[in-house]
C-alpha cells in the first residue's frame, strides 16, 4: 500500500503504515502557521474487498478541533465522484475505514477544487460566460489572482463583487463560483438579463491559490489569514487582498459577497455587518431581504444557525465582509457552506459537496438580480 500527497492541494504525513487496518497519519500545518485541518491524500495498492483503517492522529490539535463530531471524510475512486466515509472522532484522532472496490482511493477534508480546474473555469468564463479579464494580481508565489468582469452594459450603475476562497482549505467556495459562472453561460435567462442590464459583476474565483495548491487550511504562503488582512493589506504579506482592495477603490462596490466554508456548523448560513460602525436601518433591511429571498427561493440556506451576531460597533473590521461593507456603505455578506452537511436537507452519501455548492452559486445570482434595483 502506498500513500502520497505530493500533488495539488495534497496534505498528509504518514506516521506508521505498517498496519493496514490502522494506518497512522497526521495533517501538516500551513506553511509559517499553526493552522491545520485540511487533508487530501491518495492510497494505492489496495486489495478490493479488504478493509483498511486510517487514523488522523492529530485531529484533536487541529484549528477547529470541536468540529470533528458529525464530520465524515470525503473519498473518491476517480477524483470526480466523491462520497463520505463514516468517520469517528475519538481520543483526539479522526478514524475512518473503507472496504474499497478499487485498488486506489483519494481521501480529503472536502471535495477538492484543483488549480487545473480553476484554469479551465477561467477559460470557460472568458470564452462562454461573457467575462473579460479585467485585471490580474499575483499571489506571493506568483500565481495569478484573476479579477473577471461580466459587463453587458458599460453604463450599468451597480457594481457587484463576489470573491472566493480567501481561506484556501474552503474548496466549496470555488465550486460555488463554478456554479455561478456556469449559469452566466446560459442564454435566455431573464433574471440574468435583467441583472446585467443594471449591474456589472466583478468575480475573483480564487483569492488564495498558493494556499490552495499547498493544501493549507487558512493562510497564504506567508502564513497570513487573508480574512484578517483587510485593514493592513501589504505587498509582502497579503498581496492578494491588496490587489482586490485597489481594484475595488477604482471601481466601487454596491454589493459584496465573500464565499467561505465553515468547519463546525452543519448548515449554509451568512454573516453580515450588524457590528459595523456604519450599520444602518437601510443595510439591516437589505440584509433581511437578501436572506429571506434566498430562503423563499428554496435555496439550501437557512437563518436559524450561524455565527453569534456582533454587538453594535463591535465588528472586526479586519474581515473582508465588514471592511468592505463599512468602506463602501454597501450590502456585504460572508456566505458560509459546511464541511459537514446542510442538516436542513441531509444527504448521507455525499454530505455537502461541489454540486450543491454550485447550485447555491446559481441561486444567489437570482437573489442578486431581484435586489439590484434597491441596492442604493
Ligand atoms: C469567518 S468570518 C467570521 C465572522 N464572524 C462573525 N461573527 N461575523 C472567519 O474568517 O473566521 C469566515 C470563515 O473562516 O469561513
Ligand atoms: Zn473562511
Amino acid at each position: 500500500m502506498q500513500i502520497s500527497a505530493n500533488f495539488d492541494s495534497g496534505n498528509i504525513e504518514v506516521i506508521d503504515a505498517s498496519n493496514p487496518q490502522r494506518v497512522l497519519l497526521a495533517m501538516r500545518p500551513d506553511l509559517a502557521s499553526h493552522h491545520f485541518q485540511w487533508f487530501h491524500f491518495k492510497v494505492e495498492g489496495l486489495v478490493p474487498g479488504q478493509r483498511y483503517g486510517f487514523s488522523l492522529t492529530n485531529a484533536g490539535q487541529s484549528a477547529y478541533n470541536q468540529a470533528w463530531d458529525g464530520y465524515h471524510a470525503a473519498a473518491s475512486y476517480d477524483q470526480r465522484n466523491w462520497f463520505r466515509v463514516p468517520s469517528r472522532f475519538d481520543d483526539g484522532a479522526l478514524d475512518f475505514s473503507l472496504e474499497p472496490c478499487e485498488a486506489q482511493v483519494w481521501f480529503a477534508y472536502f471535495e477538492p477544487y484543483s488549480r487545473a480546474r480553476h484554469d479551465w473555469l477561467i477559460e470557460q468564463a472568458l470564452s462562454k460566460a461573457g467575462a473579460e479579464l479585467f485585471a490580474s494580481g499575483q499571489s506571493i508565489e506568483g500565481r495569478a489572482i484573476q479579477l473577471l468582469r461580466v459587463s453587458r452594459n458599460p453604463a450599468a450603475p451597480r457594481k457587484i463583487w463576489i470573491i472566493a476562497q480567501q481561506h484556501p482549505g474552503e474548496h466549496m467556495a470555488e465550486w460555488f463560483m463554478e456554479g455561478l459562472i456556469e449559469r452566466l453561460q446560459q442564454r435566455g435567462d431573464a433574471e440574468l438579463d435583467a441583472l446585467l442590464a443594471r449591474a456589472e459583476l466583478y468575480l475573483v474565483p480564487n483569492m488564495n491559490p498558493d494556499g490552495a495548491v499547498r493544501g493549507h487550511l487558512r493562510t497564504n504562503a506567508a502564513g497570513q489569514d487573508l480574512n484578517r488582512a483587510w485593514q493592513s493589506a501589504n505587498a509582502a504579506q497579503s498581496p492578494e487582498v491588496l490587489f482586490v482592495q485597489q481594484q475595488m477603490r477604482q471601481v466601487g462596490v454596491d454589493l459584496f459577497l465573500d464565499i467561505h466554508g465553515d468547519e463546525e456548523i452543519p448548515h449554509v448560513f451568512s454573516a453580515g455587518c450588524e457590528g459595523n460602525p456604519g450599520y444602518s436601518p437601510r443595510l439591516e433591511r437589505l440584509e433581511a431581504e437578501f436572506r429571506s429571498r434566498l430562503v423563499a427561493l428554496g435555496a439550501e440556506f437557512q437563518t436559524t444557525y450561524g455565527y453569534p451576531r456582533s454587538g453594535p460597533g463591535q465588528a472586526n473590521l479586519t474581515l473582508a465582509c465588514n471592511a468592505v461593507g463599512q468602506e463602501f456603505d454597501c450590502l456585504s455578506f460572508t456566505l458560509e457552506m459546511p464541511f459537514k452537511d446542510h442538516d436542513d436537507n441531509p444527504n448521507p452519501l455525499t454530505a455537502w459537496d461541489g454540486r450543491r455548492s454550485m447550485r447555491l452559486g446559481k441561486d444567489v445570482l437570482s437573489v442578486v438580480a431581484a435586489m439590484v434595483e434597491g441596492l442604493r
